[in-house]
């Protein structure tokens, strides 16, 4: 079973082939991080280039998301199984205005998987409610996601609100439009381009 036929599932958002590719690649021990990194994400990034030259459209993109979801499922039992680390509480959630959730999702299920409590808020979370999660679960690391240019802002409006609160949880940004030189500039104590990363992040944090 070949990668890219697990990619051109997801971008024709053929459910079914894409669990079955998923189901044979594992069987044909091709490695878990390619099926994940090389197959489903780079699939969703061909469907942004296909969505940005107006190929296809939201539901084409939706259905290409449920495609993907799918996969990621198949997929669940192999990302984790780490679980011999200091435990500590992790909030994490979408933030306001922004319905992505797949890179979200695919961060809460690696650290769970590395052995933390995570507490999922979901997608669309104001800063108020990161807030008194975050003090309802005493966490220690609250990771903020964004697909949207124009949610980005959300984010640097709730890490000064963290500060402000005085809470102690670290808090750490990701998704596609964020970098390093962001989390900078709004005082994030982390970031990753990755669901792995995301992990190593917060084993540091928790650690220091
Ligand atoms: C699927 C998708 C959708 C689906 C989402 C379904 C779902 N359940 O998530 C639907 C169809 C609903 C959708 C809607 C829209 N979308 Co959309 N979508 C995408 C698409 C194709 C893939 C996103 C994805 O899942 N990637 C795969 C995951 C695994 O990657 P990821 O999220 O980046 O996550 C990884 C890392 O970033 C990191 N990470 C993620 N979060 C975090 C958090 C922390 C703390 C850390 C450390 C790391 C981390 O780890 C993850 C794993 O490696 C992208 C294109 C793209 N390539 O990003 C466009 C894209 C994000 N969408 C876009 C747009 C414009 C929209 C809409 C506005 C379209 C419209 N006109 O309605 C709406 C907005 C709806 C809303 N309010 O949120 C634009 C955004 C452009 C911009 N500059 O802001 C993009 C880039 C497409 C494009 N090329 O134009 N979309």
């Amino acid at each position: 079973m070949a990668i890219i036929d697990i990619l051109n599932a997801v971008v024709e958002f053929d459910k079914v082939a894409v669990v079955e590719n998923v189901k044979n690649a594992i069987n044909s021990k091709t490695p878990i991080d390619d099926i994940l990194n090389k197959g489903l994400i780079e699939a969703m990034d061909v469907v942004g280039e296909k969505f940005s030259s107006g190929e296809v459209f939201v539901p084409e993109m939706l259905q290409a998301a449920k495609a993907m979801q799918a996969g990621l499922e198949i997929l669940k039992p192999h990302l984790t199984g780490d679980a011999m680390i200091a435990k500590g509480t992790v909030i994490i959630g979408t933030v306001k205005g922004d319905l992505h959730d797949i890179g979200k999702n695919l961060v809460t299920m690696m650290v769970e998987g590395a052995g933390f409590n995570v507490v999922d808020l979901g997608v669309d979370v104001d800063t108020d409610k990161f807030i008194s999660e975050a003090q309802a679960h005493d966490a220690d690391v609250v990771c903020l996601s964004a697909l949207l240019t124009t949610t980005m802002p959300i984010m640097a409006k709730t890490v000064e609100a963290f500060k402000e609160a005085g809470l102690k949880a670290k808090t750490i940004i990701g998704g596609a439009p964020v970098t390093d030189a962001y989390a900078q500039q709004i005082g994030a104590d982390g970031f990753s381009d990755n669901a792995p990363g995301a992990v190593e992040l917060i084993r540091k944090l928790v650690a220091a």
